[in-house]
């Protein structure tokens, strides 16, 4: 702390907070509450994305396969105005209990199972930004995706908003409503990956997840 932080009798601001208050706390605050409330209604009636958002794409499910090639759950992708919802359910025993690294692959080809489903391809937009990493200052990817807990029994589920990714063909600019979008459902389509351990949000190039072992596969319809 230097000299910037000084405190200073002439700042405004500082003066308005140690002003008394002439009138209760509930009568200053009812005014208050009342612009707050307009300029919510307001934000809402102008906002083009909660007025006029149209799908890039309708819904997707698509079958997630695990290492031995066999179904252990489904992803269903949703289009909507601030990202794909994934929502993920997996059958008993799916994947080994504990944290695992979730992303967005940029090829629908989850064939390799054998091969540990290298067909897949790597992140999303990897080379267009400098860094994976949810947490990191120079990330992350568009296919970058908050971890999943694994249950030791029974079936489980999770909700991910994947907020760099349109279910569509082409890509979103940015704009003043949201960051730019990268497709899904390009040529080649695009794939969920699960990995064996827990992404850091960090570490190059994955965030130290491993193995990949389980995937779904999104494709264009023909
Ligand atoms: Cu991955």
């Amino acid at each position: 702390m230097g000299k910037a932080t000084k405190k200073s009798p002439s700042n405004p601001s500082e003066v308005n907070i140690v002003t008394p208050l002439s009138q209760t706390k509930e009568a200053a605050m009812r005014p208050i509450a009342a612009v707050v409330f307009a300029a919510l209604l307001s934000a809402c009636a102008s906002s083009p994305a909660h007025r006029d958002y149209t799908p890039a794409a309708a819904p997707r499910t698509a079958w997630i396969v695990g290492a031995e090639g066999a179904a252990v759950g489904q992803a269903i992708f949703t289009d909507g105005p601030h990202g794909v919802l994934i929502r993920l359910e997996f059958l008993p025993n799916a994947l080994p209990p504990g944290w695992h690294g979730v992303h967005l692959h940029g090829r629908g080809d989850c064939s390799d199972f054998a091969a540990g489903f290298q067909a897949s391809g790597g992140h999303i937009d990897m080379r267009q930004h400098a860094e994976h990493g949810l947490m990191n200052p120079r990330g992350p990817d568009a296919g970058d995706l908050p971890n999943l807990f694994a249950t030791p029994a029974g079936p489980f589920a999770a909700e991910l908003l994947a907020r760099s990714v349109t279910l569509g063909g082409e890509r979103i600019p940015a704009s003043a409503n949201q960051h730019e979008r990268a497709p899904l459902l390009d040529a080649d389509g695009a794939a969920l990956l699960i990995h064996a351990g827990p992404d850091d949000h960090m570490t190059q190039p994955i965030g130290g997840a491993g193995a990949r072992i389980a995937c779904a596969a999104l494709t264009p319809l023909p």
